[in-house]
């Protein structure tokens, strides 16, 4: 009798190794997106559903991938994010049994390995919440803002100054789009691979204000084709954050392992995970 109940599909490494491969393939069809790879805005798609939380109410985070519905996905820190999802969406129908939540994470993971970062372990195990479960607007960093602010809104999350400075050499990835946050360019001369170039610009390159109509932000004297966000500015402004910010321009090794794991914390801040979950660091396809 019982055995004419239908399976359940308890998908293992194998079954995540899948996705990933086939996140991995696609990342640079299009060769017209930016600068040929959807890597860096799906590292920001993992990063905006993540940097919701709050660690006193306990809510927001990767679980739920709330992104999906209005009025998360219409906040100003998320405009853009649009392109990640709809890469993402025939992954999601070619593996139903995957939530979004958890697509949204391993995209991410996928999207550093494959740029030529550090692994970066996965867990699995988000679920996907509904619409009531979305977060106020505002949770996300403003990048006009200085050090204050991005101590008041990690701080929230949990982060300490130290993976404040870690966390920000994601900036050495992707750009920034004058239809999205109304800034432009990117912060380093390779876009699609993730290295400490962010920080060693940082400290080495004179920066000056862009002379234009868009929104206040840096570009460098030399050749005024890279930019850096007041945000970006403030980890070299300030005394501590500067501090990481010599030793991440210093030490490419120790910038790896410190982004990997505060990646990693960032990536299941608010992840229920049950005591037996396993932790996988997936076998690269661009290795
Ligand atoms: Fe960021 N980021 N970010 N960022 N970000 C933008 C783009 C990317 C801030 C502001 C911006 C992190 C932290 C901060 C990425 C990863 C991370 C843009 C341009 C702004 C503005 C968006 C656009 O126009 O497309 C601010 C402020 C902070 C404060 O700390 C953290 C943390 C991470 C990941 C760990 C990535 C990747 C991009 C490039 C996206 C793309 O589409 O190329």
């Amino acid at each position: 009798q019982g055995s004419a109940l239908p399976k359940v599909f308890k998908p293992k490494f194998e079954d995540y190794q899948a996705v990933y491969n086939e996140i991995a393939n696609r990342l640079e069809e299009n060769e017209d997106y930016d600068d040929g790879s959807y890597g860096p805005v799906l590292v920001r798609l993992a990063w905006h559903a993540s940097g919701t939380y709050d660690v006193n109410t306990k809510t927001g985070g990767s679980n739920g991938a709330t992104m999906r519905f209005s009025p998360e996905s219409d906040h100003g820190a998320n405009a853009g994010l649009k392109a990640a999802r709809d890469f993402l969406e025939p992954v999601k129908q070619k593996f139903p049994w995957i939530t979004y939540s958890d697509l949204w994470i391993l995209a991410g993971v996928c999207a550093i390995q494959e740029m030529l970062g550090p692994d970066v372990p996965y867990r699995p195990g988000r679920q996907d919440k509904d619409v009531s479960a979305c977060t106020p607007d505002g949770r996300l960093p403003d990048a006009a803002q200085g050090q204050d602010h991005l101590r008041n809104i990690f701080y929230r999350m949990g982060f300490n100054d130290q993976e404040i400075v870690a966390l920000a050499g994601a900036h050495a990835l992707g750009r920034c789009h004058t239809d999205r946050s109304g800034y432009s360019g990117p912060w380093t001369f390779s876009p699609t691979v993730l290295t400490n170039d962010y920080y060693r610009l940082l400290l080495e390159e004179k920066w000056q204000w862009k002379k234009w109509n868009g929104p206040k932000q840096y570009e460098d004297k030399k050749t005024k084709s890279l930019m850096m966000l007041p945000a970006d500015m403030a980890l070299v402004e300030d005394k501590k954050f500067r501090e990481w910010v010599k030793k991440y321009a210093a030490d490419n090794d120790l910038f790896f392992k410190d982004f990997s794991n505060v990646v990693v914390k960032l990536f299941e801040l608010g992840v229920p995970f049950p005591e037996d979950t396993p932790q996988w660091v997936f076998k690269r396809v661009n290795a």
